[in-house]
């Protein structure tokens, strides 16, 4: 038996990289025509680049629920641009069973967990299903610090709506994870959690790293808000014990039940019961 070829390791830039390109959403998208868009990938939404040895191992983690249409616009776009950053990768969504409140942050924690139990990621990229970037060189991978990616979003003009936002797309390496101890598991509902992330990170002496506003612009795909992901009113309240909470929080503390694991061709998709809001933890 002939031994496997040894690789290079993958430049540092990408010579596969194309700049800006057109996002839109008219057009609707199906899983045939995006399979057969990207047929290099393995079972699970997985790929390595053949030719060269990848930087990094990545896993993608998508909090999910109801969002189908959303999913396959953002396979569309993000299986070939993650394959011209020439990236080992996997592409996680992770499904929140039932029809109790939202809990993003907490199925961020349960996909970096899930995820490390099938390779030896050592990036994890956080994506909301309905934000697509429109340019390539804005890197889904991890950096010394933090990283902020969807710094220049449609929806906000094309700018920051505040200098410490940190939702929609981030990146933290594995180390970057196990020292601010993971996510928040107790934000249910909307809002908040990102900002608890950033307050993580700040605590832990680390900052959000970004791509210039050229780089890091997105669209956003119009939709209204989702049943059961209502304003949280005690975010602030919350947020506001951050400091004192996240080494209690997080990975440390994190419980769930898998209800599904189904190895599509385009994703790996894990549904879990995440339980339910405790009563009165924060007044
Ligand atoms: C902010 C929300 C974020 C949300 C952004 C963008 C809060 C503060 C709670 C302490 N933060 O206002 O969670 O991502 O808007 O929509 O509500």
């Amino acid at each position: 038996m002939s031994e496997s070829k040894q690789l290079n390791e993958c430049p540092d830039s990408s010579p596969l990289l194309v700049g800006p390109f057109r996002v839109e959403f008219s057009t609707p998208v199906t899983l045939e025509s995006v399979r057969m868009e990207n047929p290099h990938l393995q079972e699970g939404g997985r790929y390595k680049p053949d030719d060269c040895t990848a930087l990094q191992k990545v896993a993608v983690i998508i909090p999910f629920r109801n969002r189908d249409e959303h999913l396959r616009f953002w396979l569309h776009y993000l299986h070939p641009l993650l394959q011209r950053q020439q990236l080992d990768y996997g592409v996680y969504v992770i499904n929140q069973d039932g029809d109790s409140m939202f809990n993003r942050a907490k199925l961020m924690n349960i996909g970096y967990t899930e995820a490390l139990k099938e390779y030896d990621y050592d990036c994890f990229v956080f994506s909301d299903v309905d934000i697509i970037p429109m340019d390539d060189r804005n890197l889904y991978r991890c950096f010394s610090q933090p990283r902020h990616l969807s710094v220049s979003m449609d929806k906000f003009g094309f700018k920051l709506p505040y200098s410490q936002y940190f939702g929609g797309v981030c990146s933290l390496s594995k180390e970057q994870i196990l020292k601010i101890n993971g996510f928040p598991n107790t934000y249910w509902g909307w809002g908040g959690e990102d900002d608890d992330i950033f307050e993580r990170l700040y605590n832990r002496a680390m900052f959000s790293s970004r791509p210039n506003d050229i780089v890091g612009r997105f669209r956003m795909i119009p939709h209204m808000r989702d049943r059961n992901n209502n304003e949280n009113d005690r975010r602030f309240k919350r947020r506001a014990h951050t400091r004192t909470l996240m080494d209690k929080d997080g990975l440390n503390s994190l419980k769930y039940k898998i209800v599904a694991k189904e190895k599509h061709f385009l994703f790996t998709k894990i549904t879990v019961d995440v339980g339910e809001p405790i009563k009165n933890t924060i007044k």
